[in-house]
């Protein structure tokens, strides 16, 4: 009786531990290719539910010197999304040149518009709902060639 009662004691204690580990942020870290309209990252995965902290890294050493952001977005909008960010009508909006960020339902998250040298984390709690979530950089004529996704899992 008395050792059922401290197995179950290491039972609860082994559960409990499980249960934190299963709590800790992710931790991701995205660079920008310092010649191509790419990041170095094309798919990475969180638990739904979890905290998550990205870093956006657009190198100093960049040497196409475009500015980058990062857009998470939600299931199969990337297509979508892709020609509202790529709307040649907005290249006449400077405030769009400076941030180009959609006002859009299809929006989770999104870093600033970084400069080369420049270095931004953002935190958010990942969705609740398991999928794939697309992201992109919407600077004007790199999200069809600069994106990836974002897998969240159960
Ligand atoms: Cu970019």
């Amino acid at each position: 009786m008395k050792l059922t009662a401290s197995l179950s004691a290491l039972a609860a204690v082994a559960l409990l531990s499980l249960g934190s580990s299963f709590a800790q942020d992710a931790e991701v870290k995205i660079t920008a290719d310092k010649i191509q309209l790419a990041y170095d990252t094309k798919e990475f995965t969180v638990k739904a539910g979890q905290k998550v902290k990205l870093t956006l890294v657009n190198p100093a050493d960049s040497m196409n010197l475009q500015p980058h952001n990062l857009l998470i977005i939600k299931p199969g909008k990337l297509g979508a999304m892709i020609a509202v960010v790529n709307d040649p009508t907005k290249l006449s909006n400077p405030n769009w040149i400076n941030n180009p960020v959609p006002e859009s339902e299809d929006l989770l998250h999104h870093t600033k518009l970084l400069k080369p040298g420049e270095t931004e984390t953002i935190e958010f709690t990942a969705p609740a709902e398991a999928g794939d979530y697309p992201f992109l950089c919407s600077y004007i004529g790199h999200a069809a060639i600069m994106n990836g996704v974002m897998k969240v899992t159960k």
